[in-house]
């Protein structure tokens, strides 16, 4: 552990509530496993998140299993999260790793008028190679670090001090020799700092008006810094002056202060009763929360100190990286659902732990540095093997999960009728039937109907929103986008959709994009393509038809089309 602060438990639900101003998703901390499905995220994607992290919170309380959604929700995802009453799962934007990952968000400050001394004390009972400086308002006013406290005491080994650059408060001056006062009153003191250990006839002449004079059990000494105006004198050793010399110091104005400590400490003390303003480094590196740790490494590596600090948007300190946290940091964790292909997780991914895998697709391209528990049960949803895992585990989802785990598996299987419906989709939906209590076919068909249309879509919309990416080789990706629909009449509009298909082609480079236009009801799927159509061609044993494939009975894109057209390429 390095300070980072455990997270508090969370109700069920609450991941998903917006987050209050200036805190980014979640706390960030060490045991935070997020949990989920694919960019461009489908009904399952989202519900087995949800519904997976439910479990796994159950079953294992010492993490915090977030659900998180790689995309906006579509229209039929948002049906079903409104018929469950569930919120949406938080964006995740990445999966790198932040300051706030690995910042240290347990450390002092202190305010700029505080004392060096007492700073300095601070840090080294703290063990603190630096600390921020706040001025009045809790802003970053500053760092005090180790090397400019020490580079003070060679500064100052061949001249007098001096306060002028930062005036130090007489109580201040009483804290840091912990004396007390005995004449005069509170004041600034910006002279210089004497030591008088020499006859009073040899003392140096420029002593003056303003300055501080430390001097032992000397009266005439005493008496003669008095006379020359001096602003502050601090007798040493316990001395307290005579009556005599309290009288001459009131009647000159000059404050005199008694300090237990010999003279020579006594001065040291006196010039480390400066304000911390006055040694701080006034330009410190600052960094935000929600920057990605690798873009801030070099330049804190950088700095002498090699160390920043964390600001929200009012400059006030939240978190301390020092060399400490940059070295080996934990990645983030993460529970992959509905997908195992890279191009198709959270931007970061391969810098991330994932701590497990649960899908129902070909095994992808995800790689893991250590072993990981990893499920590809060829099903017809991922809420499918979620449903399961509840049982298996004696647990019921709760009735808002259990509402979208059904949507989930009514989506992905186009209520039960895609070839990929295994008979454990069959009893699963028949479970949750009996939890709910309710009609899943009518639930599935209004979810449908209600969801469907989408005649006044755009369609650059209609060939993203359900776009997948799959890596051919050589760095080259192609795109396979679906939509499904209740009957065919969108394809009126396909010379603008064949428009859209190509804009997404050349947006991201792919060697082919296709959309499959698929009449769930109908049970058939029109496909159309931009650019080289011929491994699809191949794949399919028939040439395009008007820029288009006709592929009756086909539904599945994971089942009937990936497979194919991955094997003609
Ligand atoms: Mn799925």
């Amino acid at each position: 552990m390095r300070g980072r602060h455990v997270s508090r438990p969370r109700a069920r639900g609450e991941a998903s509530r917006p987050t209050p101003a200036g805190r980014a998703l979640d706390n960030g901390g060490v045991s935070t496993i997020y949990v989920t499905g694919h960019r461009n995220p489908d009904t399952d994607s989202i519900a087995s998140a949800i519904g997976y992290a439910e479990l796994k919170r159950r079953l294992d309380p010492r993490h915090d299993y977030v659900p998180v959604r790689l995309g906006d929700v579509n229209a039929q995802t948002a049906w079903v999260l409104e018929r469950a009453g569930a919120p949406e799962p938080e964006f995740l934007p990445h999966i790198m790793l932040r300051v706030r990952d690995v910042m240290r968000e347990s450390f002092p400050t202190a305010s700029h008028r505080e004392p060096i001394r007492r700073v300095g004390r601070t840090m080294a009972r703290e063990d603190l190679e630096l600390m921020p400086i706040v001025d009045d308002d809790g802003a970053l006013a500053g760092v005090m670090t180790e090397r400019t406290l020490a580079r003070r005491y060679i500064r100052e080994s061949r001249e007098p001090t001096s306060l002028s650059d930062a005036a130090a408060s007489v109580a201040a001056i009483v804290e840091v020799t912990e004396g007390r006062l005995v004449a005069g009153e509170e004041r600034e003191i910006a002279g210089r700092v004497w030591v008088l250990a020499m006859a009073v006839e040899s003392l140096p002449g420029d002593i003056g008006e303003g300055d501080v004079v430390v001097v032992g059990d000397r009266p005439d000494a005493q008496r003669r810094a008095v006379e020359l105006g001096v602003a502050l004198l601090v007798t040493s050793n316990g001395t307290v002056p005579s009556e005599e010399v309290l009288a001459l110091a009131r009647e000159h104005g000059t404050t005199v202060v008694s300090s237990p400590l010999d003279s020579y400490v006594t001065s040291r003390m006196v010039t480390l009763s400066a304000p911390s303003r006055a040694l701080m480094n006034a330009e410190p590196l600052t960094v935000r929360p929600d920057d990605v740790l690798a873009d801030v490494a070099e330049e804190i590596n950088a700095m002498d100190y090699r160390a920043a600090i964390a600001v929200d948007g009012r400059r006030r300190p939240m978190g301390l990286i020092t060399h400490a946290e940059l070295a080996d940091p934990e990645p983030r964790r993460v529970l992959l659902v509905d997908h195992a292909e890279e191009a198709q997780s959270a931007p970061g991914v391969e810098q991330a732990e994932i701590v497990e895998i649960l899908d129902h697709h070909h095994i992808g391209s995800i790689e893991t540095k250590v072993p990981v528990t990893a499920t590809f049960d060829p099903v017809g949803s991922t809420a499918t093997l979620v449903v399961e895992r509840f049982r298996q585990n004696g647990m019921e989802p709760t009735p808002p999960t259990a509402t979208l785990l059904l949507g989930a598996v009514l989506s992905d299987t186009v209520i039960l009728n895609s070839p990929t419906t295994t008979e454990r989709d069959n009893a699963v939906v028949e479970y949750l039937e009996r939890v709910l209590a309710l009609d899943a076919t009518a639930f599935g068909r209004e979810m449908f109907e209600q969801t469907s249309d989408v005649s006044s879509v755009d369609a650059d919309d209609i060939v993203r929103r359900d776009a997948k990416e799959y890596t051919v080789g050589e760095g080259r990706t192609i795109c396979i986008a679906q939509i499904e629909t209740v009957g065919l009449q969108i394809l009126e509009r396909r010379d603008e959709l064949q428009e859209a298909l190509e804009r997404l082609r050349e947006a991201k480079d792919y060697l082919l994009c296709a959309l499959m236009v698929t009449d769930i009801l109908g049970k058939n799927t029109k496909m159309l393509v931009a650019g080289d159509p011929v491994p699809l061609e191949r794949a399919f044993g028939q040439e395009l038809d008007n820029g288009a494939l006709d592929l009756p009975g086909v539904m599945s894109r994971k089942k009937q089309v990936a497979p194919k057209v991955l094997g003609a390429l």
